[in-house]
């Protein structure tokens, strides 16, 4: 009997890779540039299962013209903002995410960047390379002390909670708006107001998902609401920030740095934020470890497994 074909869009670290050649008719991936409606299609031709990543666009236009053959899209993500749920839902589709296992290492890259931001690395780092390291002045980079500082954090769910760890134990007080307390919150101090949580915000810190709601939150009026000189951590989603709007109160010094991991449009990025010798950024590494994109990997093969076994998946998200 002939196995199910999985067609996945790009690479997966080598242990998925195995799993899935040992159980699976697999269509690898590839990693050079992005799939057009067409190609995506073409790729998924014939194959029980896709697997994709937030960089694959899976909107209502390609799913109606995907084969009938495909039972799911899974993919290697926690966010799902890249695929049209009810046009999913609609032609009997099951979509499935990966949280939980990215939890740790995307909590991690929003201290790095929280540290970063704060302590001017990418400054001294360019300043060692270009030769312009006048030697130790008492004066020289001064950067902003964390310990004491108030974090605020939009969205308090298992990464905004383990952020929130990590920053107590770097001595910041967290509070944190979400729609409603969560049942984790770290022990931060929930703000019902967002307008609230802003202005006691020495660093804010984005992780919401991206919906309609939260598209560019993070707005010229909301960023006013900041403490002077706050600094702006995001490795939730890019499209929760008004780009012109955060380049703009970082030049005037309202925003006094920013950490960015991700941006609206990657791989592309506002060029603004280019010249700004204030933002400390990452292409996009929040789960970028070897441990975590093979849990990743592995869990979208979980996924995959329970509905072409016609089970349950683990994580459904329609
Ligand atoms: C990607 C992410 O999944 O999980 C998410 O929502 O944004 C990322 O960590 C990752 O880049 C691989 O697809």
């Amino acid at each position: 009997m002939s196995k199910p074909l999985i067609a996945v869009t790009r690479r997966l670290p080598p242990a998925c890779e195995q799993r899935l050649a040992n159980h699976y008719e697999a269509r690898p991936g590839r990693d050079e540039g992005s799939f057009s409606r067409e190609q995506l299609l073409a790729h998924g031709a014939g194959a029980d299962g896709l697997i994709v990543t937030p960089a694959e666009v899976c909107d209502a236009g390609l799913i109606n013209a995907l084969p009938r053959s495909i039972k799911l899209i899974s993919t290697v993500s926690v966010g799902y903002e890249h695929i049209d749920l009810d046009a999913a839902r609609q032609r009997g589709l099951r979509v499935t995410n990966t949280p939980d296992v990215l939890t740790d290492a995307t909590a991690d890259i929003a201290l790095l960047l929280l540290l970063g931001a704060s302590r001017r690395a990418t400054e001294g780092d360019r300043i060692l390379r270009e030769g312009r390291w006048p030697g130790l002045r008492p004066t020289f980079l001064l950067g902003n002390q964390i310990t004491g500082k108030r974090l605020g954090i939009l969205g308090m769910g298992r990464i905004g909670a383990a952020f929130a760890r990590r920053a107590q134990a770097c001595g910041m007080q967290v509070l944190y708006h979400n729609r409603k307390p969560a049942a984790d919150s770290a022990g931060a101090t929930y703000c019902g107001s967002l307008e609230y949580l802003l202005a006691q915000s020495d660093v804010l810190s984005l992780h919401a998902p991206l919906t309609p709601e939260t598209k560019n939150i993070l707005n010229a009026a909301r960023l006013a609401l900041l403490p002077q000189g706050a600094i702006v951590i995001n490795t939730a989603r890019g499209g929760l920030v008004d780009d012109d709007a955060l380049i703009a109160a970082l030049k005037s010094g309202q925003v006094g740095s920013a950490g960015l991991d991700v941006f609206a449009g990657e791989p592309q990025l506002h060029p603004g934020y280019l010249t700004l010798p204030n933002v400390m950024l990452l292409p996009h590494l929040g789960s970028a470890t070897l441990e975590t994109r093979t849990a990743m990997g592995m869990l979208a093969i979980d996924n995959v497994d329970a509905v072409i076994g016609g089970r349950e998946p683990p994580h459904p998200v329609a």
